[in-house]
């Protein structure tokens, strides 16, 4: 079995690679939910919706979040009554919010995503980090800001410097994420390219995580999400600059320590490599532009995966 750590984008990318090369029984995608909040009365979590529609082929690619094919009339009414609108929910992503909010006043987050993953049609389980509320908070020359007013509102733009995650020291990780820690089977731990600071840490913080996957003599493999100094999409590049750190495999290595086995860089950093001290460096095509490079670079990261097994 292999345990796959996601965010938003890049996460789901490698993800649904593994789901294309892994029988759906062999694979569990756990995702962050420190971006989820309370938008209009709703329950939103972006990551586990990204995941969910890549991983079921509904997503907008060129977005990056969202539902392809989308329409907007919702967010067009709401403007003309002086609604809130900087967060744009289209129609057909509104059902997902509408549906997930009902069904949470009587169930888990984990219960409902299960649900939503088997009426998408995806074959392998995706859990929730945790079903307990995970907020990632922003500290910021402006001051503390809630993720999605960061992300979304203010587009990235105030200075970072650094992070916290409200309600993480009482939050349990999912019983799906502590089935797959503990499973008798679980072959290797996948980090999916995603932001290690915002989509990565809360995951990882959770309490027990880490000394779960020390106990487990699973090689633990992360794929960076930075290539030739910048981030594929999203702000980990400028917050890696923010926080005093230069943009470079060594740092996103730097920032994983001694909790790798694995870490697999770009061809284009190649050079890198040798820098690297901890983690055996694999180099590989990184970027995931399309479903044939998702599936091949997953083969790459099993395949590197398995060498590292003891
Ligand atoms: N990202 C944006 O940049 N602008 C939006 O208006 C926006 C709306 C949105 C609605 C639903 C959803 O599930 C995600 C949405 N996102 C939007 C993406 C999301 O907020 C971020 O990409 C993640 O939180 C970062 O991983």
């Amino acid at each position: 079995m292999i345990l796959a750590l996601a965010g938003g984008v890049g996460g789901a990318k490698l993800a649904q690679g593994l789901a294309m090369v892994l029988p759906s029984e062999k694979l569990t995608v756990v995702v962050n939910t420190g971006d989820d909040f309370e938008h209009l009365g709703l329950s939103i979590s972006p990551d586990l919706d990204t995941v969910l529609y890549t991983l079921a082929g509904l997503n907008d690619t060129a977005r990056g979040w969202g539902l392809a094919g989308e329409t907007w009339a919702f967010m067009d009414a709401m403007e003309r009554l002086g609604g809130e609108t900087w967060f744009r929910l289209g129609d057909k992503d509104l059902a997902t919010h509408v549906e997930r909010t009902r069904r949470l006043k009587t169930e888990s987050l984990s219960t409902v995503i299960d649900d939503f993953r088997k009426r998408l049609g995806i074959g392998c389980r995706i859990a929730p980090m945790s079903d307990d509320p995970v907020r990632t908070v922003v500290q910021t020359q402006q001051g503390r800001l809630p993720f999605q007013d960061y992300f979304v509102r203010l587009q990235c733009a105030p200075e970072v410097r650094g992070f916290e995650f409200s309600g993480i020291a009482s939050a349990k990780p999912s019983a799906g994420f502590i089935a797959a820690l503990d499973a008798p089977d679980l072959e290797a731990v996948i980090i999916c390219p995603s932001n290690p600071f915002v989509s990565v840490s809360p995951i990882l913080g959770l309490p027990g995580v880490k000394e779960r996957l020390a106990k487990r003599k699973v090689p633990i493999v992360a794929v960076s999400p930075i290539i030739g100094g910048e981030a594929v999409k999203g702000p980990a590049a400028k917050m890696f600059k923010e926080l005093g750190l230069a943009v470079t495999q060594e740092s996103v290595a730097g920032f994983y320590g001694d909790l790798l086995d694995g870490f697999v860089i770009d061809e284009r950093d190649a050079n890198s490599a040798a820098r690297i001290t901890g983690p055996r460096v694999k180099v590989a095509q990184t970027l995931m532009r399309d479903t044939e490079a998702k599936a091949a670079l997953a083969r790459q990261v099993l395949d590197f995966s398995g060498t590292l097994r003891s």
